[in-house]
C-alpha cells in the first residue's frame, strides 16, 4: 500500500462534564485526528495527547510537532504493507507514544479494511461484548460522589473508578463503600502520591477495592514494589508502562500484579499486544484503560479489550459518558450486562462524520508528496 495522503486535524469537543483529576480540570477534550488515504482506501486514527502535559509529557502540540516533522515524513509516498514497517520506518525516534500510537491506529484502520477484516479480528479478539465500568472523576465532596456513582449504577455501570489526590482519598472511598458495599469499585491517584503517603494506601487497603491504579510517580517502579509490600490490595500500573519491557519489569519486581493496558502510553496497538501476551503469560490480569476517545480510539479499545487477557473492566463506557455528540457513527451504547459491543465492521467498524469532523476541528493541515 503506498501511502498518498496523510491529513492531521486537532479537534477540541466538548465533554458534558467537567472531568477532574489529580492533575488538573479539563472541560474540553483536544485531540489529534489522523487520516491516511492509499490507493482509494481510508484509515482513520486518534492521537490521545491532551491539551496540557497532565497525563503525559505530550500535549497535542508536541504530537503535531513530531507527527508532521518526523513521522509523517518517514511513509509518505512510500510501501506500508505490515504494521511493523511502520514501526521499522520510525528507526531511532525516541518517545512521543501517544504521537507514534495515533498514526499506526489509522495504518491499522486502512490495512484491516484492505483484508476485509475487524480490527479485533486481526488482533485476536476471541469475544464480541466486553465488560467495561466508568470512570468518575473528583467531585467536590463525597456527598456529590456518592451521587454521581449512583447515577452511573442506574446507568448500568457495574464497576467504578474513582479518581483520588492527597485530601481527597480516604473519606472518599469510605464514603462510596458505605453506601454500596459491594460495588465492584477502584481508586486511581494519577501518580500523585509518594512512599511517605503509605499510610493513606494501608487505610485504603481494607476497602475490598479491585486495585489502586499508579499511586506513585510514572518513572517509579522501585517505589511501587516497596509499597506494593505494604498492601493486600493489587498495585495497578498505568503511567509507569511505556512499553512491553516495562511491564515485564514491573512483574519482575513485584511493582505492580494488574496492568492497564493503553495503546496510545506504550506506543501502538502492536506493543500493547505485547504487553497483553506477557501479562497473560504470566497469568497477571490486564485491562484496557481510556483517555476519553472519540468513537475513532473508543473503537480501537474494543477491539483490544476483545483479547483474552483482558479479565477486567475496561474504562470503555457508552459515547454519552463523555460527548453529546461524536465524531464517529454508530456511537457505542452500554448493555443491560455492562458490556459494550466490540465493533465488527471492517478495520475500526465506524465511519466518519465529516461535517461533525469538521465542526469541532481547530486546525487541519494536508502533506502529499
Ligand atoms: C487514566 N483516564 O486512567 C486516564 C486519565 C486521563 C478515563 O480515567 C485529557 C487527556 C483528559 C488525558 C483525562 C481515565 C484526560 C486524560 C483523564 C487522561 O488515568
Ligand atoms: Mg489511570
Amino acid at each position: 500500500m503506498k501511502i498518498e495522503v496523510i491529513e492531521l486535524r486537532h479537534i477540541r469537543m466538548r465533554l458534558r462534564a467537567p472531568f477532574e483529576t489529580s492533575f488538573g480540570v479539563e472541560l474540553d477534550r483536544d485531540c489529534l485526528i489522523l487520516r491516511v488515504d492509499s490507493e482509494g482506501m481510508t484509515g482513520w486514527g486518534e492521537c490521545a495527547a491532551g491539551s496540557t502535559p497532565g497525563y503525559s509529557y505530550e500535549t497535542t502540540e508536541t504530537a503535531w510537532h513530531v507527527l508532521s516533522e518526523f513521522f509523517i515524513p518517514t511513509i509518505l509516498g512510500r510501501q506500508v504493507e505490515e504494521i511493523e514497517d511502520y514501526h521499522r520506518r520510525l528507526g531511532a525516534y525516541k518517545g512521543h507514544n501517544l504521537a507514534r500510537a495515533g498514526l499506526e491506529m489509522a495504518l491499522w484502520d486502512l490495512l484491516a479494511k484492505v483484508q476485509g477484516k475487524s480490527l479485533a479480528a486481526i488482533l485476536g479478539g476471541v469475544v464480541e461484548r466486553v465488560p467495561v465500568g466508568v470512570s468518575i472523576g473528583i467531585q467536590q465532596d463525597h456527598d456529590v460522589l456518592v451521587e454521581v456513582v449512583s447515577q452511573y449504577i442506574e446507568a448500568g455501570y457495574r464497576r467504578v473508578k474513582i479518581k483520588i489526590k492527597p485530601g481527597r482519598d480516604v473519606v472518599e472511598v469510605e464514603s462510596v463503600r458505605k453506601s454500596f458495599p459491594d460495588l465492584p469499585l477502584q481508586v486511581d491517584a494519577n501518580s500523585a502520591y509518594t512512599l511517605e503517603d503509605v499510610a493513606v494506601f494501608k487505610s485504603l487497603d481494607d476497602k475490598q477495592l479491585l486495585l489502586i491504579e499508579q499511586p506513585l510517580a510514572e518513572d517509579d517502579l522501585i517505589d511501587h514494589s516497596r509499597l506494593q509490600a505494604h498492601l493486600q490490595t493489587p498495585i495497578c500500573l498505568d503511567e509507569s508502562i511505556i512499553s512491553a519491557r516495562h511491564a515485564r519489569q514491573a512483574l519482575e519486581i513485584d511493582a505492580c500484579r494488574i496492568v492497564n493496558i493503553k495503546s496510545g502510553r506504550v506506543g501502538g496497538l502492536l506493543e500493547g499486544l505485547a504487553v497483553h501476551d506477557l501479562c497473560y503469560e504470566a497469568g497477571v490480569p490486564v485491562w484496557c484503560g481510556g483517555m476519553l476517545e472519540t468513537g475513532i480510539g473508543r473503537a480501537a479499545n474494543l477491539a483490544l479489550a476483545s483479547l483474552p487477557g483482558f479479565t477486567l473492566p475496561g474504562d470503555i463506557s457508552a459515547s454519552d459518558r463523555y460527548y453529546s455528540e461524536d465524531i464517529a457513527e454508530p456511537r457505542f451504547t452500554l448493555n443491560a450486562d455492562s458490556t459494550i459491543d466490540v465493533p465488527t465492521g471492517a478495520g475500526l467498524g465506524v465511519e466518519v462524520v465529516s461535517d461533525a469532523l469538521e465542526r469541532v476541528t481547530l486546525r487541519r493541515e494536508v502533506y502529499k508528496l
